[in-house]
């Protein structure tokens, strides 16, 4: 296997450190990290972590003269419901850091004369249905249908699709320039539960939230209200699937954009896990109507079957192995229960 090397922005973050765990046992891979945060103890050492902020160009102008990336996996980004206490600043990070970003990529591929791949996580906050009535009429849907996002977030996700296929596919289209070599790939995640960290700053955190909260005995008020569903998949599952997409020969690929999913799980099917595996935990329902709308504004599952037609995907933890295998078993051990 040829020498790469690979960025990761929002390094520290949940995604970020499970996909450092990961990559890191490539002995090919030289990664290069980036994060506001310093990475956790376990993972220093792993890869060459700067601490720095995408918006200061200094930073990724650095980064630019002293690496040629393979590969980049822009993971940083402002959730939700941050983004909705500072939408500026999330169009900000969101948004023009990752067009700085995909400016470096095509250049680097035009110097490198090859494709310099580029992984994005997007999000079902992309999605914007207009009332709880049509959300209960759709059962599935589909990559091309109900985007009109109703957050900053879900907005930001959209724009960087578009664009991240633009460099790809039309970027300098009139210049008398070689092409771009740019081959961007984006997953439209569900929530993502991790055993290990507690997610911040996202709407379907409720989920994570209850668990991580019912295993160390704290009472846990609950932002949504119980009949919410939205999909979810595991934090194992969901780096397999970047690092899939990553590895997927294009000509498989018949979008650059791809719904991933293991299940779809609703409030309550959160309070009743917690409580069957940590019996007395106290769950309170105190929906806050503004988060509330985010997530009703969100669909209850999502159709991934392109990406099971294209790639392969298939989840490797269904519901059941998802919470006994990975989740519970996990967490116990995270809080020596
Ligand atoms: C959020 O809640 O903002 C994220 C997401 C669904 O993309 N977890």
């Amino acid at each position: 296997m040829p020498n790469r090397t690979v960025l990761i922005t929002g390094a520290s973050g949940e995604i970020g450190q499970a996909l450092i765990k990961s990559l890191s046992g490539n002995e090919f891979t030289t990664l290069v990290t980036v994060d506001l945060k310093e990475l956790p103890e376990e993972l220093s050492g792993k890869s060459k972590h700067f601490v720095g902020n995408l918006l200061n160009k200094d930073l990724l102008s650095g980064l630019e003269e002293e690496y040629n990336f393979n590969m980049i996996y822009h993971l940083a980004a402002v959730l939700s419901t941050t983004a909705e206490h500072d939408p500026l600043l999330a169009h900000q990070v969101n948004t023009c850091s990752t067009i700085d970003l995909l400016e470096i990529a095509a250049r680097q591929s035009r110097e490198q004369s090859q494709p310099v791949k580029f992984l994005f996580p997007s999000s079902i906050a992309v999605y914007g249905l207009p009332d709880l009535k049509t959300k209960n009429r759709i059962t599935t849907i589909k990559e091309s249908e109900w985007t009109n996002p109703t957050t900053m977030y879900g907005c930001s996700k959209l724009y960087c699709e578009k664009v991240g296929n633009y460099y790809s596919e039309y970027y300098h289209q009139l210049a008398d320039t070689e092409p771009v070599r740019l081959d961007f790939r984006a997953l439209r995640f569900p929530g993502i539960i991790s055993a290990f960290t507690i997610p911040s700053g996202g709407t379907s955190d409720f989920g994570p939230e209850m668990i991580h909260y019912a295993a160390q005995g704290k009472p846990y008020d609950c932002f949504v209200r119980e009949d919410v569903r939205i999909p979810f998949m595991v934090m194992p599952d969901a780096v397999r699937s970047l690092e899939l997409l990553a590895e997927a020969p294009m000509e498989n690929l018949q979008t650059r954009i791809y719904n991933v999913t293991s299940f779809s799980f609703s409030a309550q099917d959160f309070k009743d896990l917690a409580q069957n595996s940590f019996p007395g935990s106290e769950i309170y329902f105190k929906p806050d109507p503004k988060r509330q709308a985010i997530v009703d504004s969100w669909p209850a599952d999502v159709d991934d079957s392109a990406a099971r037609n294209d790639w392969n995907w298939q989840p490797e933890y269904n519901l059941q192995d998802a919470c006994q295998e990975y989740l519970l078993k996990n967490i116990s051990n995270l809080y020596n229960l």
